[in-house]
């Protein structure tokens, strides 16, 4: 173990994984289910005597919601915490709302799968008079978009990175306990650059709903690699190893009938 410690979280199953809608920005809370998963995350936190001292996540309530009921898990409501656009999760552009069996259906499982893991071929765009597009929600008022926007995993990294070597790394440096607690492709993306992994390799990589990645670092934020990372994380998801793997497993599964 390092001086530093990083907690990854993706949100529980929310109510669009359910109905297994690609969901990019769109802002649906959690499913009940969702809920016990990141309740059940909080108590691994606990059982394995990690604590965090400050925390971030997205401007989505399902990340927000997770992080909120992990700090209540342990006892950490009160500490520091960030709400930033940079960690939601990657823009789906055109296919949010989509149905990702019937996007299978309609455009092959081999140009979905592009679509999904890819790591610079976008999606779709959506159009600025859509209800999806960003300029239409007074949260990013602030930030300005094109009229057709997308977003591949190449240009989330380009938000998430800078957040996280500004407002992440100064306080691991620090050895302070981090928690992150963002989605699928943000968190791809973070990890893409924690453990060095190629544009190929990312394209296999699928991170589960609710289960805490648990990464230790040196002070240059090199990551020190666990016993049991899942290659090629180099981080360690807390919990039942086999229980881990299955839901991996259901999250690259999720456009088969
Ligand atoms: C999912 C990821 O994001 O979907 O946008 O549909 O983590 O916020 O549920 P999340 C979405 P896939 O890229 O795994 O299809």
């Amino acid at each position: 173990k390092g001086p530093c410690t990083l907690i990854l979280i993706r949100h529980g199953e929310s109510e669009w994984n359910v109905s297994n809608k690609f969901t990019g920005w769109y802002d649906c809370p959690l499913s009940e289910k969702g809920i016990s998963e990141v309740k059940q995350a909080g108590l691994l936190l606990n059982e394995a005597g990690i604590k965090p001292d400050i925390a971030h996540t997205s401007y989505l309530q399902r990340a927000i919601k997770t992080l909120q009921l992990v700090q209540e898990e342990t006892g950490t409501m009160w500490i520091p915490t960030s709400k930033a656009w940079q960690l939601n999760e990657r823009h789906y552009g055109g296919l949010t709302g989509m149905d990702k069996v019937e996007t299978v259906e309609k455009h092959g499982a081999e140009q979905v799968l592009i679509w999904r893991r890819s790591y610079d071929i976008p999606p779709p765009p959506v159009l600025a008079d859509s209800p999806f597009h960003p300029k239409n929600d007074p949260r990013y008022a602030h930030l300005e978009f094109p009229e057709e926007f997308t977003e591949t995993l190449a240009t989330t990294l380009d938000r998430v990175l800078p957040y996280f070597l500004n407002n992440i790394v100064p306080d691991l440096k620090r050895g302070k306990t981090v928690i992150v607690a963002a989605h699928g492709n943000s968190l791809r993306a973070l990890v893409k650059h924690l453990d060095g992994v190629d544009e190929d390799t990312i394209v296999n990589l699928n991170i589960p709903t609710g289960i805490p990645l648990v990464y230790h670092l040196d002070e240059n934020m090199n990551v020190i690699p666990s016993d049991n990372g899942i290659a090629p994380l180099r981080g360690e998801y807390l919990g039942n190893q086999e229980e881990v793997r299955a839901r991996i497993e259901g999250v690259q599964n999720q456009t088969k009938k």
